[in-house]
């Protein structure tokens, strides 16, 4: 018998992939954890039935939230990334020597659990020196955490279950706190097809708390209508006056120092948006 994974992306649209094997299904303190194997995208992390992330595709979405943020400061020594259990935005962190410490907070310690059994090439930096992982309440860490870090990374669920007070603006105050006087956040946030007043209403927050907001965008093939959105809020640097040719070839697989500026680049339809 075939058996065959649906994501309900709306109420009337999904995805669907054709599965192998169901390696964790269960009921975590937080949420619905499904460990999967697919035939097209690999090992798949469900979580409440949203795909988080994938051994195909995974690299687009951890290079995007990581690399933009730390080639905008001139000097990340000091990062958190609050969610992320899956170790995936860590791994792209711990590729700049200047990072000399990395936080994670990820709420449910399941996630870090199976990802490290399930997706060893994604959760491998997890254990590395400069790592610290913490299993709290990434809400309680930022506010505990007054003027400690130079980037932070919000690498959140979409905006259900445990990750709804993360796409606040009380969250983007305590994130601005939390962060040195020239420090920089970067979020998810969802995509512009079905989520487009969420995208809307980050935006205003961030730009109440912010004084440079800026959008950019990757595609991402198992997230909703795969086109995925990150907001940026700096203090000090903007990401589009970097100079791209001061910016080393590192191994990734989509980021490049000739995509940093271009991932700025709107469709037009959600450049409307978040103007
Ligand atoms: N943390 C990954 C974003 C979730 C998209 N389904």
């Amino acid at each position: 018998m075939e058996l065959w994974y649906t994501e309900k992306q709306t109420e009337s649209y999904g995805i669907t992939a054709k599965i192998k094997e169901t390696y964790v299904h269960e009921q975590t303190d937080f949420q619905q954890l499904d460990m999967i194997e697919t035939e097209e995208f690999g090992t798949m992390l469900v979580l409440d039935g949203m795909v988080m992330t994938t051994d195909k595709d995974e690299f687009v979405y951890h290079e995007m939230v990581a690399h933009p943020a730390l080639y905008t400061h001139p000097n990340p020594e000091n990062v958190l990334v609050v969610g992320g259990g899956d170790g995936g935005v860590i791994r792209e962190i711990l590729k700049h020597p200047q990072v000399k410490k990395a936080v994670l907070v990820e709420i449910d310690g399941k996630v870090i659990e199976y990802s490290k059994k399930y997706l060893p090439n994604i959760a491998g930096g997890l254990d590395d020196p400069r790592v610290e992982v913490i299993v709290n309440d990434g809400f309680m860490h930022i506010h505990d955490h007054k003027n400690s870090y130079d980037v932070i990374m919000v690498d959140s669920t979409e905006p259900v279950g445990p990750a709804v007070n993360l796409f606040t603006r009380g969250f983007y105050q305590g994130i601005y706190e939390a962060l040195k006087e020239d420090g920089i956040f970067v979020a998810q946030t969802d995509n512009p097809w079905f989520k487009a007043d969420l995208i809307e209403s980050v935006n205003r927050d961030v730009k109440e708390v912010f004084p440079i907001v800026r959008v950019y965008w990757a595609n991402v093939p198992t997230y909703p209508s795969g086109l995925w959105t990150f907001t940026m809020g700096s203090k000090k640097y903007d990401p589009l006056q970097v100079d791209e040719s001061a910016i080393p070839e590192i191994d990734t697989k989509y980021y490049s120092p000739r995509l940093h500026k271009a991932a700025f680049a709107l469709p037009k339809f959600v450049e409307d948006l978040v103007k």
